[in-house]
């Protein structure tokens, strides 16, 4: 336990170095090219712009007004264009489409319940960003689940909240760049769901430099087949000494150091960690789905990708494929007819996590409060 809440004190002095990255705006915007040319980045052919399929982003919510992500967004059908009194769906503070949501036209703030989006934090604005560069034709569905004063317990409501949304919204992946050691049965049983709907979960690894074999690390570390669990690594191709790994849990890995990409405000700047990582796999993700066909189950997806990823001797003993994300060796594969399922199979739960045997003990809540401010990756 001791060596838990040195890791988690770690992560969070990680984290607060990752927010203090000095934004550029004077430079034009260009994702990270070492990052481009590690992954073999294919740019999208945009004759087949209706290749595009919805990613939602479950983060600290979004700029919507930043000039790089302009068009980027999911627009909800249900709410846009006018209503019988003609007014404009997304603000005629009716909930048109019945979801349970009013004017949810880009997404949902779960945090402040309203669908006006913004991105005190930086972090979400980040990571779309990325998703944006690789997957230009993807619409972008924003679910804010994150505040650093919410406790551990409302933190994951919010986050089960964001994914029943993102099923019943037809979203096809998931981008989650967060977690924790905590597990709830709930997180599980939504995943669950959106596996049975054919929804991809890409989730990170979690930033404590630990293997995820002994030390769990959730959503990443559930026990279920459409969950791609990704690591970090740097330009020389080494994982960072801060992200986890696990060579029965972690299944690939991707560029994560010094990723530069959108900030509020219009501005540009750096992080690192496996969150980025984890959204340079949803975008190619996204790029290789309509590809394989998008009735191919997630655990197709990932048999595509850990399978035509650039193989990294030095990861063999650290990850499960020892490979990390290769856009043009993916786009190869498909082209040659790889086979994948096209359902998910019946027994979707590889194993589960054994602490569901258990009754629940109280929570240090503390402990778990402090977890939490780095469910954030
Ligand atoms: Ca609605
Ligand atoms: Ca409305």
């Amino acid at each position: 336990m001791a060596k838990t809440v040195f890791l988690f004190l770690l992560s969070q002095i990680f984290s607060i170095q990752l927010y203090a990255s000095v934004p550029t705006p004077t430079q034009a915007f260009q994702i990270s090219s070492w990052a481009l040319k590690d992954i073999r980045f294919v740019p999208a052919d945009l004759s087949t712009a209706s290749d595009g399929i919805t990613i939602a982003i479950i983060d600290t919510g979004v700029d919507r007004e930043h000039p790089f992500l302009a068009g980027s967004l999911w627009i909800n059908p249900g709410e846009s264009g006018l209503d019988e009194m003609g007014r404009a769906k997304e603000t005629n503070g009716v909930d048109d489409d019945q979801n349970g949501y009013v004017d949810d036209i880009h997404g949902w703030d779960f945090v402040r319940s309203t669908p006006k989006l913004s991105d005190s934090h930086g972090h979400g604005t980040h990571i779309a960003g990325i998703i944006h560069q690789v997957a230009p034709q993807a619409r972008l569905m924003i679910l804010r689940y994150y505040a650093p004063t919410a406790s551990a317990e409302q933190t994951i409501r919010w986050t089960v909240e964001a994914i029943r949304y993102a099923i019943r919204m037809n979203a096809k992946i998931i981008n989650y760049s967060g977690g924790g050691p905590t597990s709830t049965e709930e997180e599980f049983e939504a995943i669950r769901e959106a596996n049975s709907a054919g929804i991809l979960v890409v989730a990170a690894a979690g930033n404590e430099g630990a293997n995820s074999d002994r030390y769990r690390y959730f959503p990443a570390d559930y026990e279920l087949e459409n969950i791609l669990s990704v690591t970090a690594h740097n330009q020389r191709g080494d994982l960072l000494s801060t992200s986890n790994f696990g060579k029965s849990t972690v299944d690939i890995s991707a560029p994560g150091e010094k990723i530069r990409s959108s900030l509020p405000g219009g501005n540009f700047g750096e992080m690192t960690g496996t969150s980025q990582a984890t959204a340079f796999a949803s975008g190619v993700a996204a790029q290789i789905w309509p590809k394989l066909g998008l009735r191919t189950a997630p655990v197709g997806l990932i048999r595509v990708l850990t399978t035509s990823g650039r193989a990294r001797p030095n990861h063999y003993e650290r990850t499960l494929s020892g490979r990390s994300l290769n856009a043009a060796h993916a786009l190869k594969l498909v082209q040659m007819g790889f086979q994948t399922p096209t359902k998910a199979s019946p027994l979707s739960i590889l194993n589960v996590p054994s602490q569901f045997d258990r009754a629940p003990s109280s929570p240090d809540t503390k402990l778990e409060q402090r977890a939490f401010k780095k469910r954030l990756k």
